[in-house]
C-alpha cells in the first residue's frame, strides 16, 4: 500500500502523526507541488483530488484522513488511537469530529479565502474555479474563537481531548491549532488548559512527523 501525500498540508499531517504514534512506515508518494497545487497525474487518477489518500495493493483508493486511520487501526490495533471500548470509541469519534468541523474547517475557510495562491480555489478537491468569499475570513476567525474556547473548557477536566489517553481527537485538534497559525490566529491568552495541552502534544515526537 502507499499514501499519496502533500507533506506540508494539514490533512495529511493528521495521518503522519497517526503513523508516528503507531510506529508504522508506509510508502509516501508526494503529489504536492511548489505552486501549492496537486500533481495533474494524481488528479486525473483520483477524482476526489484531495490528500491524504491510501491506495491498497488491490487498487482500492481510501480517501478521508479518518477513514484511512480507521482502516489502519483495525490492522494495527496497538496502541489504540480511536478508543478502547464502545463508550470510549464514541467519545473519541465525537471529539475528533468536533475538532475537524469546528477547528480544521474554519482554519481552512480562513486560509483559503485569504491567501493569494488560492484566489480561485476557495474549496479543495475541485478542478472548477471556486472564487474566494471575503466574508468567510471573518467567519473563520469567529469560528476559531469558539473552537479555542470549547476545547479549553474540555481540557480543564481532561488530560487529552477525548479523555485520559492520546487519540485521533488530539491529532486533529493539534493540526487545527497549527493550521489556524498559518493565518496568524493563535490560542488566545487566558486559555490555559488548551495551552497546557498544546505544549504537551506538540512536544511528542509524532508532532514533528
Ligand atoms: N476531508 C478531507 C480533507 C482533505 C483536504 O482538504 N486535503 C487538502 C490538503 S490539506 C487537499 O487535498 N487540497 C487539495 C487542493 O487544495 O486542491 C480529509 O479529511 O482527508
Amino acid at each position: 500500500m502507499k499514501i499519496y501525500d502533500w507533506h506540508i498540508a494539514p490533512n495529511p499531517r493528521r495521518l503522519h502523526i497517526f503513523l508516528a504514534e503507531k510506529g508504522l512506515e508506509i510508502e509516501l508518494v508526494e503529489v504536492g507541488q511548489d505552486d501549492m497545487t496537486l500533481a495533474p497525474s494524481f488528479k486525473e487518477r483520483y477524482p476526489h483530488m484531495m490528500v491524504p489518500m491510501l491506495e491498497l495493493d488491490d487498487g482500492t483508493c481510501i480517501g478521508e484522513a479518518m477513514a484511512i486511520c480507521r482502516y489502519l487501526e483495525e490492522l494495527h490495533p496497538e496502541p489504540p488511537l480511536m478508543g478502547i471500548d464502545a463508550k470510549d470509541r464514541a467519545m473519541v469519534a465525537m471529539w475528533e469530529k468536533r475538532a475537524n468541523e469546528e477547528g480544521m474547517l474554519p482554519a481552512s475557510e480562513l486560509f483559503r479565502n485569504t491567501h493569494p495562491r488560492f484566489a480561485d480555489r476557495g474549496l479543495p478537491g475541485s478542478s472548477e474555479p471556486i472564487p474566494q468569499i471575503p466574508e468567510l475570513r471573518d467567519r473563520g476567525r469567529a469560528r476559531l474563537d469558539r473552537f479555542f474556547a470549547k476545547f479549553n473548557r474540555q481540557l480543564e477536566d481532561n488530560a487529552f481531548v477525548a479523555g485520559p489517553r492520546f487519540t485521533v481527537a488530539d491529532t486533529t485538534a493539534l493540526c487545527a491549532v497549527d493550521f489556524a497559525g498559518w493565518s496568524d490566529v493563535r490560542i488566545p491568552d487566558g486559555h490555559g488548559h488548551l495551552r497546557r495541552w498544546y505544549d504537551a502534544v506538540s512536544a511528542r515526537p509524532s508532532a514533528k512527523a
